[in-house]
């Protein structure tokens, strides 16, 4: 068996090793926080002398005790790894605790003693929108001219639109455990995203070279988004304690503390304004939208920035205007979440998409057509790249007929005429996702490749498995690259001293970034050992073949060595066995102050259609038929690309229909657990699910001719919401603003009109 199918199927029998799994040394110690209990508060004094007495307790540590320095932050340095002088959200750490127990630390606790004087928190976007309290300059997108784009228009709307927060729900909560080595340096197993950000915060901590920290990260159970900047706060508050201590330190969150500490989903305000003529064709949009990003920058502004260049979705929109404001409130920090912004704005634009279809009577797949990008006119973002290889119009084709969308639509009429209280609806979202990070620089990976004597392979590279199937992909891409089979060659765990400087997995880039870079440090160790064949056994070196782990000429394919052989006789001859590779992503750029440039590498696209019955005596709904197809080019992995397209699409009907996290009025979080916070589960899945993938479109620069696929399935989701929003039209003919998630409570008063006024 080769190592992908032996780590998945041990993988099913839930035998995969996640940090709380991991052996743990002898005299390894448990890592626990003291947290605030105010949103805002000044901390007027700190008593640990009777804790610290506590058997079994050996550290207790404030900031003072770091010996380096105390602020981290992926772009800015905003973030407090312990509080200082004020605490600025509910859950953060004020002390870090060592000790040989959860009972011990737990007692310690509640011997802890901190005054706080608490102060009056922003909890609310539009008061931190009035009191201009953002962290860093809002952005802005020019494009057109909306007062005229408004002014020649048959009809304009204008509304407002909320989308909520998010928990990542990853299955393995936040966790690392540092050991710190005789030598001075100090090893880290971290669940992240991004062990070089973990490195750079450590090594900033503990003012100790990056050489000297090696961060590894082996299968992570779950990220999302959630462990780029928030493994952040276990990896150095465990290497700190490492550090204090002379001895390994874990530390494994438990859900409660996850869901109340660390960063979600940005809820966002949208305020919109949209003109069109009859036909359904939009001439201008203009948005505010008011994110909140919790107490620091965080990835906050990269986040906005993407939701700015997905605020078109895939329509071609002649005019817009859009301002964009990160809103600090008293909550933990907002974070990166598949999507990374997009999916709210995009939101935005499909909601209005409806409305533009409930105001002129066109059926909402028509309007969405009318509106589409083109392949040569009306093709260039607001920002201004040109959208090429356009194929949303080709998919609309080929899924109207094959969802059967026009019968179904004539067959739900009729159904809810027939139907007092249960009503159907219908509705199809488009995407069209960029590719690349917006952050140019943070397109860039590198691969190690090491030939053993025998002709195995192991292969180093920078990417995080998550769960999205990273590793199996490699492996696709040498064995193919290569031409040896599977079970020769071993994909590495993320081992950062291996591979610098690595970006974090994200951006749906994993994949494409270490792919290339896998394929350049192949073709180089080739190219090298195909010299040295071609010198030994006299073949042209055009005409070497690898094949299943057997080397031949084309001139003369009956004479075949196996690899094993011809890399003995290699090392023997003097050639080396290990090569090493870059990739960078070429081309992109992008001027945030004037919002105009090239981000993306390119786009992917795709589309979708659900169906679903609301109960309007309930409020509960369910989906009773999803199509969507879907754009990977030639799959690196069909069945890894299926899953991540089911997978996305249900996350987000999650978020849309009924994930809902609620705060008190002192800024405390009431769901900070599964018994509060509701999730998908299998019966909320489409009773009638067809995920396909549209495999006319190779991508020729891709690796292998792929596309990503990690993000943007995510956007269909948004299809059941509007679905919804579809068949409370047939309940109740008043309009009314449907936010989102759409949960029982908001259709019920959806459908008997409860919602006091569409203005806010
Ligand atoms: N799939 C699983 N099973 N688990 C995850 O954590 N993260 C998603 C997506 N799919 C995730 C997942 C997110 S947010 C991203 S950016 C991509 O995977 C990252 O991986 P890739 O770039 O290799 O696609
Ligand atoms: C999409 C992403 C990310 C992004 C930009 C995208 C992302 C991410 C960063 C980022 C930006 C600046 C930094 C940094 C990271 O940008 O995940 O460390 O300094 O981490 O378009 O997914
Ligand atoms: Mo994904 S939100 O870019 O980790």
């Amino acid at each position: 068996m080769d190592q992908s199918l032996k780590r998945t199927a041990s993988h099913l029998k839930g035998e995969t090793r996640y940090i709380d799994d991991l052996d743990k040394p002898n005299n390894v110690l448990y890592g626990f926080i003291y947290r605030s209990n105010f949103a805002y508060g000044k901390i007027e004094k700190i008593d640990i002398e009777e804790a610290k007495r506590v058997k079994d307790v050996f550290a207790i540590l404030s900031y003072k005790d770091i010996p380096g320095k105390n602020f981290m932050g992926a772009v800015f340095d905003d973030e407090p790894i312990l509080a200082e002088e004020h605490v600025e959200f509910i859950g953060q750490a004020i002390l870090l605790i060592a000790a040989k127990s959860k009972s011990a630390a737990f007692e310690a606790i509640t011997k802890i003693k901190v005054d706080i004087k608490e102060l009056e928190p922003v909890l609310d976007v539009e008061e931190s929108y009035t009191k201009g309290n953002f962290p860093f300059d809002p952005l802005h997108i020019v494009s057109g001219d909306v007062e005229e784009g408004f002014a020649k228009s048959d009809f304009v709307i204008e509304g407002v639109l909320n989308t909520g927060c998010q928990e990542h729900f990853y299955l393995e909560t936040q966790a690392a455990m540092s050991v710190p080595k005789p030598d001075g340096t100090i090893l880290v197993k971290t669940s992240s995203q991004n062990p070089s950000e973990n490195q750079l915060i450590i090594s900033h901590a503990l003012k100790l070279e990056s050489s000297k920290i090696e961060v590894v990260t082996d299968i992570i159970g779950g990220g999302f988004g959630g462990k780029e900047t928030q493994s952040n706060w276990c990896a150095v508050w465990t290497s700190l304690l490492a550090n204090h201590c002379a001895v390994p330190v874990i530390m494994v969150m438990d859900r409660r503390e996850d869901m109340l500490i660390t960063g979600k989903r940005h809820p966002v305000k949208t305020t919109y304004k949209a003109g069109f003529n009859k036909n359904g064709r939009l001439n201008a949009y203009s948005a505010k939208f008011l994110f909140d990003i919790g107490f620091s920058a965080d990835l906050s502004r990269s986040i906005i920035e993407r939701s700015l260049l997905h605020l078109d979705n895939s329509y071609y929109i002649p005019s817009v205007k859009c301002d964009l404001y990160p809103c600090r409130t008293n909550k933990p920090s907002n974070t990166a979440f598949r999507g990374f912004g997009a999916p709210q704005s995009i939101a935005a634009i499909e909601y209005v998409m409806e409305e533009i279809s409930r105001v002129t009577g066109i059926d909402a797949a028509v309007v969405r057509n009318r509106n589409f990008y083109g392949k040569s006119v009306r093709n260039t973002a607001p920002y201004g790249q040109k959208i090429k290889d356009n194929i949303i119009g080709d998919l609309y084709k080929e899924l109207l007929k094959t969802s059967d969308y026009k019968q179904r639509v004539k067959s739900l009429k009729e159904f809810n005429k027939s139907s007092k209280w249960k009503k159907r609806g219908i509705s199809m979202v488009p995407v069209k996702f960029g590719i690349s990070f917006t952050t140019s620089f943070l397109n860039q990976g590198a691969a190690l490749v090491n030939m053993y004597k025998d002709g195995s392979l192991v292969v180093h590279q920078g990417g995080v498995e998550m769960g999205q199937g990273l590793y199996d992909k490699m492996m696709n891409v040498v064995s193919r690259e290569f031409g040896i089979t599977k079970e020769s060659v071993r994909i590495c765990s993320t081992n950062i001293s291996v591979i610098p400087n690595t970006s974090a997995t994200a951006a749906s880039t994993g994949s494409d970034i270490n792919g290339h870079a896998i394929k350049l440090a192949i073709d180089r160790l080739k190219n090298r050992l195909n010299d040295f064949i071609s010198l030994n056994y006299s073949w042209g070196k055009e005409d070497i073949v690898w094949e299943n782990s057997f080397i031949f000429s084309k001139k003369n394919p009956e004479i075949r060595y196996p690899i094993s052989e011809i890399i003995k006789n290699a090392y023997l001859a003097q050639v080396s066995l290990s090569e090493q590779a870059y990739y960078k992503t070429p081309g992109i750029h992008f001027d945030r102050v004037i919002a105009r440039g090239n981000p993306f590498y390119y786009y992917v696209f795709g589309l979708s259609v659900s169906e679903v019955e609301v109960d309007m005596l309930t409020g509960a709904h369910k989906i009773i038929r999803t199509d969507i197809l879907h754009d990977v080019g030639e799959s690196l992995d069909k069945l890894i690309d299926k899953g991540q397209i089911e997978g996305a699409f249900v996350q987000c009907s999650g978020w849309a229909t009924m994930e809902e996290l609620v705060y008190n009025s002192k800024g405390a979080l009431l769901t900070a657990s599964p018994d509060s916070y509701k999730i998908p589960g299998i019966a909320d899945i489409p009773q009638d699910f067809r995920v396909n993938l549209y495999e006319k479109n190779p991508f020729n620069a891709g690796i292998l001719k792929s596309r990503a696929v990690g993000e943007p399935p995510f956007i269909y989701g948004l299809s059941v919401w509007l679905a919804i929003k579809n068949a409370l039209i047939y309940f109740n003919k008043k309009s009314c603003r449907l936010d989102l998630p759409a949960t029982k409570e908001k259709i019920l008063k959806c459908a008997y009109s409860y919602v006091e006024s569409d203005k806010n």
